[in-house]
């Protein structure tokens, strides 16, 4: 792709691409990056300047990164509303990499002074944290390998600690690694991984990180579903062009950054970010609200035989349950700077209900084990610590324990897609299926729920209640 000659209608780059230079390496350039992190940097680009063009690398797939190559780095941003489909192309990727084909290049440009930022969307699985603990997953694949093997690494936690050992050794001063994943204080938790890590390998490589490395947290939210022949057609029919890494995402976007930088950074206020100090405050406010709500939604709509969230907003009963686990998610919140939170719970019920999003309730059901702590686990803790029922907690809970029994109500199974389904599965295997047996086994695996959860006898007898109905029926009447 280049961008002479495409189609009037698609919204091109508003600075010269040929004289922007690399100055952030990216890893895990997925759809949410692409609809995300760039667009806001060429916006910031285009606003102000700046040599922060990107380079991206996929640790695992090659796919994405090989449509970038082929098409120039550029790419199709659809923006889906029921007004219509605007198509907006993206300038900032300068090229792509894959770690796996080529693990060398990757470390080369870490050690390259000019790469000021190395940015992260790589989801919650792939970090190696240990959600009982807060520190790091020994037992983790990439982690396990990459403290063995230190200096050819394949996990984002091996590479970013040889890419700063590096810098260290040859006295280039460090990249800030900047988490824009959905965990709360992503940047505290990437610290407290990436120290652990150092420190089990060189203590001094530890001392020095210390003092030298930022790590902002960020908020990030946009929702972003799974490209499909959809995306790609209509890319084509706005642009002119094929687009084989097109993405469609929609219009409400927002992000909010920690303004702690070692080396600069490109001016993503200019492109509508919230710089702040601390971004806790936003981060638990989106994580309990909106994906507490989106995953509640995901395994009960699953179940009850809905493919699209905007499909499980047409039933009553379960667009007033998201209402009121947002309003139970927001009990729990300390006030949040400049937001009405009644308000915010309003957006993200619009949001959810839009007509011209397609996001599958199957795409937000994986990977729940990773997941439940931070949406839904740690505000169910402190909602009953503070006397509430956390009644809608329990219907998640009941909702992810329903779906991991990994059959439909048809009888037909499906794939849990979550990285201890085996683990999940044998746990299962000869237990019965009622809710009582079924919710006990789930309670026990371990690491995943909090004693202050299991411990609760009351609410955890309404989480096995409320799983028997869902067993026996696949739907809650109760709503
Ligand atoms: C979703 C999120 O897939 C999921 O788990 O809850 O990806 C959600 O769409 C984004 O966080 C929205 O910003």
């Amino acid at each position: 792709m280049n961008l002479s000659g495409l189609a009037p209608t698609a919204k091109l780059p508003g600075y010269d691409r040929k004289e922007l230079k690399s100055g952030i390496l990216h890893l895990g350039p997925g759809a949410f990056f692409r609809a995300h992190f760039a667009p806001f940097t060429d916006a910031a680009i285009a606003a102000a300047g700046g040599d922060w063009g990107i380079e991206v690398a996929s640790l695992r797939t090659a796919e994405v990164a090989d449509h970038l190559n082929e098409q120039n780095g550029l790419y199709t941003m659809l923006i889906r509303d029921t007004s219509g489909t605007t198509a907006h192309v993206i300038g900032p990727i300068l090229r792509a990499h894959v770690a796996t084909r080529n693990p060398g290049d990757l470390l080369t440009r870490l050690e390259d002074p000019a790469i000021r930022i190395v940015s992260l969307t790589v989801t919650e699985k792939a970090y190696g944290f240990d959600s009982a603990t807060g520190g790091l997953d020994l037992k983790h694949p990439d982690i396990a390998a990459d403290l063995v093997n230190r200096h050819a690494p394949r996990g984002v936690i091996g590479y970013l600690v040889e890419g700063l050992a590096r810098r260290r050794a040859k006295s280039i001063a460090p990249f800030t690694p900047l988490s824009c994943d959905n965990l709360p204080s992503n940047g505290a938790v990437l610290k407290r991984l990436v120290l652990e890590f150092a420190g089990r390998i060189d203590p001094q490589l530890r001392h020095w990180i210390e003092e030298k490395v930022p790590f902002p947290s960020t908020m990030v939210d946009r929702i972003t579903p799974a490209s499909t022949q959809a995306t790609y057609r209509d890319a084509e029919r706005l642009t002119g062009r094929q687009d084989l890494a097109a993405i469609e995402t929609e219009p409400f976007t927002q992000w909010v950054i920690e303004d702690h930088f070692a080396n600069g950074r490109p001016e993503w206020e200019k492109a509508g970010a919230l710089m702040v100090q601390e971004v806790s405050a936003y981060e638990k406010m989106k994580l309990r609200m909106l994906n507490g709500a989106h995953s509640l939604l995901a395994y009960l709509g699953y179940i009850a035989g809905y493919e699209f969230v905007r499909d499980v907003m047409d039933d009553p009963g379960l667009a007033a349950l998201a209402r009121r686990h947002m309003n139970a998610a927001a009990a729990t919140l300390d006030p949040v700077s400049g937001i009405d939170l009644e308000a915010y719970a309003d957006e993200l019920i619009a949001r959810f209900a839009n007509k011209a999003i397609a996001h599958r309730t199957y795409q937000i059901a994986m990977d729940g084990t990773q997941k439940l702590p931070q949406r839904l686990l740690e505000p169910a803790t402190e909602a009953l610590e503070h006397g509430a029922r956390a009644e809608t907690y329990a219907v998640a809970v009941a909702a992810w324990m329903r779906y991991a029994l990994g059959v439909d109500r048809n009888g037909e199974r499906y794939e849990l897609r979550d990285p201890r389904a085996a683990e999940i599965a044998a746990l299962l295997a000869n237990v019965p299926r009622n809710g009582g047996a079924v919710s006990k086994a789930l309670l026990g695996l371990p690491g995943l729920f909090p004693a202050a959860l299991t411990g609760n006898v009351a609410w955890t007898e309404d989480v096995a209640n409320k799983l028997e109905i869902l067993i026996q029926d696949n739907k809650l009447p109760l709503f």
